[in-house]
């Protein structure tokens, strides 16, 4: 029988692997689940007091209100507030991360990293209203991270972000009451409003999870993306390896995954380190092979062209290869059974962050003021740990492909010849149709890769220009359609731009927190052409998603004024009220709304509907 859990060979080769070990994976524990539990599925169980847990019967026949009297609309509402909460607050506190240490390196206190992107960093000074004239780099940068953090609380009305977005938009925000004032204060008030006995109006307790996840689009990730590109530079395209093919037989392999990419540049860093070069082959070794899973994998790949060992599900995979002499954690996706599985293996199993400890895990923390050296100590445990390997027990598939990654804004523009013009007219004479974002996950609810890679081979090849980050986009890796090369799938007027452009039909923008890029592109394509961004043939998707990043991410691009299509269903559908505001009262109410559509081939056909619609409406 086909074995339906992915479409990725090297996933598929492993998951027989762990069968015959007799391992566990995200799979099997995800069956063992079976049947999940109904409420939760439909959102209606509430444990935010002690009065309960209290849960409302879907069918009607049992209690339809919980101790307090909220109805099944409330709890619903609520529960989804503070999963656009939750993932708010992780990407904007990665961000944070991210500000404080350019603060520290501009201070002089943080010393390994220095400031890689100068024009980015007065252009960025610049957006933030701060005089350059006559100051010195560290002066500037030092200015410029402190009115970020200010982003954090800030008591100035709202975030610096929103600039970006065209006028239009901003008035839809101000009529609504959901321009994000600060990005902390946003994920503060989710929480209060959704403690016991504060919001209980659906509606508003929806409203406010759009502001809460614009403070994450436009605020904590966009300062992630853009303080990472100053700090560690602005990528550009760049051609790595993807698939777990890309560990090495005979070299130390290390394998970095999370998403902070302050520990992985300096891994990258390190790993290049002569001596340490050295120590690996005195254990016989051929050398260390750095490769990336995950964000923190997407962060190298588009700076360094790091090799991308795989998406979210591959994690214990790639232990299972039993080549894997260290895993390395910063936080966020990293599954807590790591330990247990690296403990059948050799594999030394190492967390970095004081905010993410797991079991089984040797904790080896990250200092930020000494960061090389931390590099330089977890790739020494990996040496030591190589002559460990059991190589009769070692099996990595020989899948790998090709990509081109790097397509950060600056990146496109160049490509471009340094305006948008080329893009807006491909769009007008129709060759390219418009424009689709791919983000998000793997979930062991749907055949790993199906959606990602079906969605996107079905867009372009009917003109839709796919952008995408995340494990989307190791998907799309891993399927050879990050590639120049692979312009032959696309629709003849899309082929063609690429072709003139030298650009593949699916570009690799970054980590998720790098959507933030993709939001910059729409606003400035709006502002561009005089129009609203819910006017552009733009759409979103998160066809394989799981997280409660996720979910943000889909609150602020439909907020955004961006149709997004969700391809596993969110928790939301024991309220008939909710799931009406969510995928048919928001297009009245911000431009954007969601549709759930399991079927990839499905989703194609409405995101090319609304495309089309949108089209018709700008009369082009
Ligand atoms: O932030 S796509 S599984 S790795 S949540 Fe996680 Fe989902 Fe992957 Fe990156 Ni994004």
């Amino acid at each position: 029988m086909k074995d339906t859990r992915s479409i990725d060979p090297a996933s598929l080769q492993m998951l027989k692997v762990a069968r015959d070990e007799g391992l566990e994976t995200a799979w099997d524990r995800y069956l063992a689940q079976q049947p999940q539990c109904g409420f939760g599925e439909l959102g209606l169980c509430c444990r935010n007091c002690n009065m309960g847990p209290c849960r409302i019967d879907p069918f009607g026949d049992g209690p339809q209100k919980g101790v307090c009297g909220a109805t099944g609309d409330i709890i619903v509402a609520r529960n989804l507030l503070r999963m656009i909460a939750a993932g708010a607050a992780a990407h904007s506190d990665h961000g944070r991360d991210i500000v404080e240490t350019l603060r520290g390196v501009a201070a002089g206190e943080i010393r390994d990293y220095t400031i890689k992107d100068e024009s980015k960093l007065m252009a960025l000074a610049r957006e933030f209203g701060l005089s350059t004239e006559g100051e010195t780099v560290q002066v500037i940068a030092k200015k410029l991270a402190e009115a970020a953090l200010e982003e954090f609380g800030t008591r100035k009305g709202y975030l610096q972000g929103i600039n970006r977005v065209p006028v239009k938009r901003k008035e839809i925000w101000e009529k609504l009451g959901i321009t994000p004032r600060g990005i902390d204060r946003e994920v503060v008030e989710a929480m209060h409003r959704t403690h016991f006995g504060v919001d209980n109006d659906p509606a508003n307790l929806i409203l406010h999870g759009l502001r809460c996840s614009l403070s994450d689009g436009w605020g904590g990730s966009l300062l992630a993306t853009e303080f990472s590109d100053v700090l560690f530079g602005t990528p550009r395209p760049v051609r790595g390896r993807s698939n777990l093919g890309v560990l090495s037989k005979d070299a130390v392999n290390i394998l970095v995954h999370g998403h902070e990419p302050v520990l992985s540049e300096m891994l990258v860093a390190a790993a290049k380190d002569l001596a340490l070069i050295s120590a690996a082959r005195a254990k016989g070794a051929s050398g260390i092979n750095l490769v990336g899973m995950c964000c923190t994998g997407n962060e190298i790949l588009m700076r360094h062209g790091v090799p991308v060992a795989g998406n979210f599900l591959q994690q214990e995979l790639a232990i299972i290869t039993g080549a894997l002499e260290a895993v390395v954690v910063d936080v966020q996706c990293i599954m807590p059974a790591l330990g247990q599985l690296a403990a059948c293996y050799h594999t030394k199993f190492i967390s970095t962050s004081p905010k993410a400890k797991f079991p089984g895990a040797l904790h080896i923390p990250l200092d930020e003021h000494n960061a090389l050296e931390t590099a330089r100590k977890i790739i020494l445990q990996a040496i030591e740990n190589y002559p460990n390997r059991d190589q009769n027990r070692v099996y990595i598939p020989e899948e790998t492909a090709e990509y081109v990654a790097g397509f950060s804004v600056e990146a496109l523009l160049n490509a471009l010849g340094g305006t948008l013009d080329p893009l807006i007219e491909a769009v007008k004479n129709k060759k390219i149709r418009g424009i689709a974002a791919l983000v998000g996950c793997n979930n062991p609810k749907v055949t790993q890769d199906h959606s990602h890679v079906n969605l996107a081979k079905a867009l372009i090849a009917r003109d839709v220009l796919v952008v995408e980050t995340g494990c989307a986009a190791i998907a799309s890796a891993k399927a050879g359609l990050l590639l120049p090369e692979a312009a032959e799938l696309a629709g003849a007027g899309l082929a063609e731009v690429c072709r003139a452009l030298g650009l593949p039909p699916v570009l690799h923008m970054g980590s998720c927190v790098d959507i933030s890029r993709i939001l910059t592109v729409a606003a400035a394509l709006a502002r561009e052409l005089g129009v609203d961004i819910a006017d552009l043939p733009v759409a979103g998707a998160a066809p394989e998603w799981m997280s409660e990043k996720a979910v943000s991410i889909g609150a602020y691009v439909v907020a955004s004024g961006i149709f997004t299509v969700l391809g596993t269903v969110p928790p939301v559908l024991g309220s008939n009220v909710v799931a009406d505001l969510l995928t048919r009262q928001a297009k009245d109410l911000v431009g954007g709304y969601f549709a759930v559509e399991t079927d990839p081939f499905k989703a194609a056909e409405l995101v090319i509907a609304h495309i089309d619609d949108k089209r018709a409406a700008m009369g082009i």
